[in-house]
């Protein structure tokens, strides 16, 4: 009989896996790598490809964007990932994300726009010159990295394919292929994976269309070819792996909202003062920095980004969360 699809809870910040359970998880995973045996059925040949290096991507740090932060590993950054076309756990888009084909790759791009188009990865790297940009990325969770992102203005983009007066929001949906990624035949959301912004919002440059990242190409694990980063919002508003992009003129439905409205909204700022339903946000946890006794960093209004404040002016974020 078919039961009821459970409706999606993130984990309270108590069950995520101890970093310490992780660390030796992921070290009895790379040295079985280097052996000739299979784990869950993943051969060695396939694990070796998810942590191997991408192509070099050449792109002008921009200090204008440039977080003094000390960045996250990219070992960090490459294993412990949000990624549930790929399964549930931290490890499993590492794991399993080894095999999905990103090339050939095109983004639609239509809606209330003058120009549609389709466009491939290697016309979409061409629209704008690429920048490196340190963002702290804050989970909904209540972890937090600073990654070395590549990418350009969204914004460039957007021009590119000139909006009509009827545009008001913008949509992105990210591929949900059952047959390259295990996690889209389970049912913890309704696929696909859709996020949205408010057309200003998306305009804001501070909001990264995403290619690269340490020098390279995106990684599996990481959305390649193409992700948002969106640094002042939750990470789950930064989608990963796009196909399309559709400009709309009324609010779009995203993924997470539906699977738990009272918990996840539209707007998803980082805000320490407005609590999860079921947890605080007003603290995280910087990975790399877990030890034991580690103290967790204080979470900052839009993670630290005062200068998107002013596209919420005159309005409730509590209510509009
Ligand atoms: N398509 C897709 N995009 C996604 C997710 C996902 O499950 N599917 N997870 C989100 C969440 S919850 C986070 S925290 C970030 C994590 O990005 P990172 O793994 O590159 O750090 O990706 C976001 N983008
Ligand atoms: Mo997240």
């Amino acid at each position: 009989m078919q039961t009821k699809r459970p409706r999606f809870n993130e984990p309270l910040p108590s069950e995520i896996t101890p970093r310490d359970i992780f660390e030796s998880r992921r070290q009895f995973l790379q040295q079985i790598s280097v052996a000739t045996v299979t784990v869950a059925g993943l051969s060695d040949n396939v694990f070796a490809q998810t942590i191997a290096a991408r192509a070099k991507l050449a792109a002008r740090a921009n200090p204008a964007y440039f977080a003094k932060e000390k960045p996250t590993t990219f070992e960090d950054a490459t294993s412990y990932n949000n990624f549930y076309e790929f399964g549930m756990d931290k490890g499993d888009p590492m794991l399993y994300a080894g095999t999905l084909k990103t090339r050939p790759w095109t983004v639609r791009i239509d809606g209330e726009i003058k120009k549609p188009m389709t466009l491939d990865i290697d016309s979409l790297l061409k629209i704008a010159p690429l920048e490196e940009r340190l963002y702290r990325l804050r989970c909904v969770e209540g972890w937090s990295m600073a990654i070395p992102w590549i990418g350009y203005s969204l914004s460039e983009l957007i021009r590119k394919v000139e909006p009509n007066s009827n545009a008001k929001f913008i949509e992105f949906t990210t591929l949900a292929d059952a047959k390259q990624m295990p996690g889209v035949s389970s049912r913890v959301l309704d696929w696909p994976y859709t996020e949205g912004l408010r057309i200003d919002e998306a305009n804001h440059p501070l909001a990264l269309l995403c290619v690269g990242m340490y020098g390279q190409t995106l990684l599996n694990q990481n959305g390649a070819p193409v992700r948002v980063v969106l640094p002042w919002k939750y990470g789950f508003k930064s989608a990963k792996s796009i196909v399309r992009i559709r400009f709309t003129e009324t609010q779009p439905q995203t993924a997470w909202n539906r699977s738990a409205p009272e918990e996840y909204g539209f707007y998803s700022n980082v805000n320490p003062n407005v609590d999860h339903p079921r947890w605080s946000q007003g603290s995280e946890r910087r990975i790399g920095e877990d030890g034991f006794f580690t103290k967790k960093r204080k979470t900052l209004m839009f993670n630290g980004y005062p200068e998107v404040a002013s596209l919420y002016t005159g309005m409730d974020l509590k209510k509009f969360y």
